[in-house]
């Protein structure tokens, strides 16, 4: 496969509202970004995700668009827009968009048109059914709970929204809707952007009929992924995309697929496909589900995690490429997720950035992590802001049975508003991210976790994500080397090795608070001179035995 440049890469992820806010208005903004693009230069990073920065009401944080060439009037204007991306490629960092097409806002000119009557040319641009007698058209829910139909009384049809009742769906079964969309696309790639992440792009194509799926305990709905899930025109649409649009320009595309199987996402990957560079898989972050339910208050499993990692290592050795990702601004911090954020935080949070990074695929930081920023537990429900939290609450605790307390465990374990509070500059007043009073609070950690302390503590976790960054500039074998789990039976170490033509790597991360002792499986042979390429406690000498240290993690080459 001829190489690419965004396989090389290391993409850093930006939440607009909680990055840095320029103005004093307490919400994040674009020329907050553009202040702070010499440190993501420094840190060493290729590309910026950007999430969404478009026109919107935010029932969502702008995943609920209201116009789709137009900028949030709190992150500031299409100028301040243009500049950022100037002084960007000024400084050789690329920028792609998140590109939310499953659904715009209920706001959006679209909609507002369709609901004015049946015959209306923009109609047929969501997804109207009638309803089931008094019943909506089918039992699924949507994702933010309660039913993902909502009655529309002057027309009395019903509409989809599989996320908030201001999400609706649009139809991508017309062509109109999809060409709307292509040249929407267009139009930002023609500014000169990078590409683009689509949020939830395997959910555009719908069986049609919208089948009831199996029932789910406990609740009156039923399943509904089977149908909304790499749908029956799913791999069409991403190709037909490909060839009005992704196709004439260098550009980098990464889907957001929830519920993608490995075989789908070879075929979305593959690139004889010509659909897309790589997708999100989200295995790992759905590991300590209970049954359906993300909302559990358990901790995850080593050997389950290198599992799910490993086998889609292997499935995409060969056909397709990995996105390898943490957290994002939908899922918890990961030091406290699957390190310690107490008395190992420096070196888990070490250790968790050398597993991932190590890892055949394209690696994305999620803004906060390269500190090793925690996840936040506040006081009251009432503190938090998300949607999708916020609605949870008021369904577990009135309709399911858990308690307060229950249900506030599995809201620090799980809250997308884990990764949402203000990115931690310095030890100023709310961290330096705003001078005014932010949209949401600060971490109360932020005088020990912040930017400021790390950039000049040569051991800090920031340090250590920059040098992780340029070893893979500087080492083929990372980006490219064929992966082999080691030892998976392990429920302390995760041990893997990467290979590419004469040369050896052998990462082995010890994911436990305690030390434990490695040996080198008797049926892997080693040669060469080995050196250490970065360990999260100082170099270490290799030895086919070694005792590894509460949260270490060791690399070493052979050469
Ligand atoms: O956040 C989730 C689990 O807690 C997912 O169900 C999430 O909603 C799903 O991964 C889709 O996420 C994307 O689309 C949503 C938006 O709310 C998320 O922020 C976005 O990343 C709807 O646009
Ligand atoms: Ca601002």
């Amino acid at each position: 496969m001829k190489k690419k440049w965004w396989q090389e890469s290391v993409i850093y992820q930006i939440y607009p509202r909680s990055f840095m806010d320029s103005n004093g208005d307490g919400i994040g903004d674009l020329k907050g970004v553009t202040q702070k693009l010499d440190y993501l230069k420094d840190l060493g990073i290729d590309v910026i995700w950007l999430s969404p920065v478009y026109k919107s009401p935010n029932d969502d944080n702008g995943y609920d668009i209201s116009d789709y060439q137009e900028i949030m009037t709190e992150f500031g204007s299409m100028a301040d827009f243009d500049c950022l991306l100037e002084e960007a490629h000024k400084r050789g960092l690329k920028i792609i968009m998140d590109l939310v097409v499953n659904h715009t806002s209920d706001e959006h000119q679209w909609f507002k048109e369709s609901c004015k009557s049946k015959d209306n040319p923009y109609r047929d641009f969501y997804i109207w059914k009638e309803g089931n007698g008094d019943m909506p058209p089918n039992s699924w829910a949507s994702f933010f709970e309660g039913s993902a139909w909502a009655h529309h009384e002057e027309t009395d049809m019903y509409y989809l929204h599989l996320f908030s009742k201001k999400q609706p769906d649009l139809n991508w079964d017309n062509r109109v809707v999809r060409q709307k969309i292509y040249e929407m696309m267009q139009w930002w790639l023609d500014k000169g952007i990078d590409g683009f992440r689509m949020d939830v792009i395997n959910f555009i194509s719908k069986t049609p009929g919208f089948p009831n799926g199996k029932k789910i305990e406990g609740t009156p709905y039923t399943e509904k992924e089977p149908f909304i899930v790499c749908g029956p025109h799913f791999h069409e649409y991403l190709k037909e995309m490909n060839r009005e649009v992704l196709s004439k320009y260098d550009i980098m595309t990464v889907g957001e697929t929830p519920s993608i199987s490995v075989e789908e996402a070879q075929k979305t990957t593959d690139v004889n496909a010509n659909e897309l560079n790589m997708v999100f898989q989200f295995e790992h972050m759905d590991i300590e589900n209970e049954g359906n339910s993300k909302w559990s208050d358990r901790r995850f499993e080593l050997i389950e995690l290198k599992h799910i990692l490993s086998k889609w290592q292997y499935g995409l050795n060969d056909v397709g490429w990995n996105s390898l990702y943490w957290n994002n601004h939908d899922h918890p911090r990961v030091v406290s997720r699957f390190g310690d954020d107490k008395q190992y935080w420096k070196a888990s949070a070490q250790m968790l950035a050398t597993c991932l990074h190590m890892l055949k695929g394209t690696p994305y930081i999620y803004q906060g992590e390269e500190i090793g920023m925690t996840n936040v537990t506040l006081d009251h429900i009432d503190a938090y802001k998300d949607i999708e939290t916020l609605n949870a609450y008021k369904r577990y605790t009135e309709e399911l049975g858990f308690t307060n307390e229950k249900m506030m465990r599995c809201i620090y374990n799980r809250s997308r508003d884990n990764a949402r509070t203000p990115m931690q500059w310095n030890a100023q007043p709310n961290a330096g991210f705003s001078t005014g009073s932010p949209w949401f609070d600060v971490n109360k950690n932020y005088k020990e976790i912040n930017v400021e302390s790390q950039l000049e503590d040569k051991k800090s976790i920031f340090h250590y994500y920059k040098k992780l960054i340029q070893l893979r500039k500087s080492n083929e074998v990372i980006v490219y080397g064929d992966y082999k789990l080691l030892m998976p039976d392990d429920t302390n170490l995760f041990v893997y090795m990467r290979s590419l033509k004469n040369q050896k790597l052998l990462v082995i991360c010890n994911f436990k608070g305690e030390s434990v002792d490695f040996t080198v499986p008797e049926d892997e042979k080693f040669h060469g001179e080995p050196k250490c390429l970065i360990s999260n406690y100082g170099d270490v000498d290799f030895d086919v035995q070694l005792k590894l240290k509460p949260y270490e993690a060791l690399v070493f080459l052979f050469d």
